[in-house]
């Protein structure tokens, strides 16, 4: 297959509700996606980056810049490419993974529908569905909280992530667990906001007695070993995030004791196929892993669906229905069935955008071919 161009399109869509995490609010979903064109078909991806570097170093202009004059161009210089020829071609420029992955994402979605096989199939996939767990963020008020999750439990979701910070943790953790009882699958994600101080320590301590599947990221990405520290302190499981940049800084964490469960994010770790080789990793230790999410549209919803039918994705995902983020999304919705998103089964991510909501969110296109 060759790459003849490279569009990148900058997408906005509004958040049914602002989502507060300890980094910020976000009420839009400001995403770039890219479209590969090559002489069998054309291919979609997204990038994770959010339009603020909050997350992580990442940002959508960031990223539109460096796949714009980085990243497109050594793919264009290739005479062949599959899926699996993107990273190695990349691997010259440094860091940005999220740019990066939705390259590859785009490049295997257009190879796979040359073939006719689904992404889910070509990554190793053995489930037709996978369990759905809902990200809420931090609210005004224990009260507004409870009725948000009260209303996800109703939907169906097999699995409650309350975004914590100091000061937002004990109060609302014990409100939910209180409300809805010891069945409720729950778990915190502090996006790093804690030290290892003691009173941030002491705050960390007393969620231990919320029976919490996990806590994700309580210290900030670099602090490998403070995890290692942390974990030796607390009965609740660490899960790291933001720190899982890499196959090698997985296996880096597990060795030191940072974490023993491991939030996989495609975006985050450079690609599908790095993301698998973590969840090969894990399923080897017996380590369980999640698939995280960053609001995707539909389109990266649809791949990360399928990464998360693999067999070592045992705890359910921050894959949640469209209608938890938009009232309108790029494709046709995802929608729960009895707590469950299918598995797209088509060629490629088996969606595509539906063209009137891509004209009508489509913000700046940009198409950057061979010279
Ligand atoms: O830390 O997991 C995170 C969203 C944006 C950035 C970071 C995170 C999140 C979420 C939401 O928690 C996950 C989702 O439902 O897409
Ligand atoms: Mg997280």
């Amino acid at each position: 297959m060759r790459i003849d161009a490279v569009e990148l399109r900058r997408v906005r869509l509004p958040l049914v509700a602002p989502f507060r995490t300890s980094f910020g609010v976000q009420t839009h979903r400001d995403a770039l996606i890219v479209r590969v064109c090559t002489d069998h078909a054309e291919g979609w991806g997204e990038c994770g980056a959010d339009s603020e570097p909050r997350y992580s170093s990442e940002y959508a202009d960031g990223a539109q810049h460096v796949i714009r004059h980085h990243l497109a161009p050594r793919l264009l210089a290739l005479d062949e490419a599959t899926g699996e020829d993107v990273g190695p071609a990349l691997a010259a420029v440094q860091g940005h993974p999220m740019a990066k992955a939705a390259l590859e994402m785009a490049v295997l979605d257009a190879a796979l529908r040359g073939t006719g096989e689904s992404l889910a199939h070509h990554l190793g996939a053995v489930r037709p569905e996978v369990d759905s767990g809902v990200s809420v963020g931090i609210h005004d008020s224990v009260d507004a909280l409870c009725d948000t999750v009260a209303r996800h439990v109703t939907e169906g979701y097999r699995r409650v992530k309350l975004k914590v910070e100091p000061g937002a943790d004990i109060e609302p953790v014990a409100a939910v667990r209180a409300r809805f009882g010891s069945e409720l699958m729950l778990q915190v994600d502090a996006n790093g906001a804690y030290s290892l101080r003691d009173d941030d320590v002491d705050a960390l301590r007393a969620l231990d007695a919320f029976d919490l599947i996990l806590i994700e990221q309580p210290l900030p990405p670099d602090e490998l070993a403070g995890h290692a520290t942390l974990a030796s302190l607390l009965a609740t499981p660490i899960c790291l995030d933001e720190s899982i940049t890499s196959a090698r800084t997985a296996r880096l964490a597990l060795d030191l004791g940072a974490c023993s469960i491991v939030n996989v994010k495609p975006g985050r770790v450079g690609g599908y196929l790095e993301a698998v080789r973590i969840h090969d990793l894990c399923l080897a230790r017996g380590v369980a892993v999640w698939c995280g999410g960053m609001l995707e549209t539909g389109l990266g919803r649809a791949a990360n669906v399928a990464l998360a039918a693999l067999a070592g994705f045992t705890l359910p995902g921050d894959l949640s229905a469209s209608a938890r983020y938009f009232a309108d999304d790029l494709t046709e919705p995802f929608v729960l069935h009895d707590g469950r998103l299918t598995v797209p089964t088509g060629p490629g991510i088996g969606v595509v955008p539906r063209h009137e909501m891509l004209a009508r969110c489509t913000t700046a296109v940009e198409l950057v071919t061979r010279d």
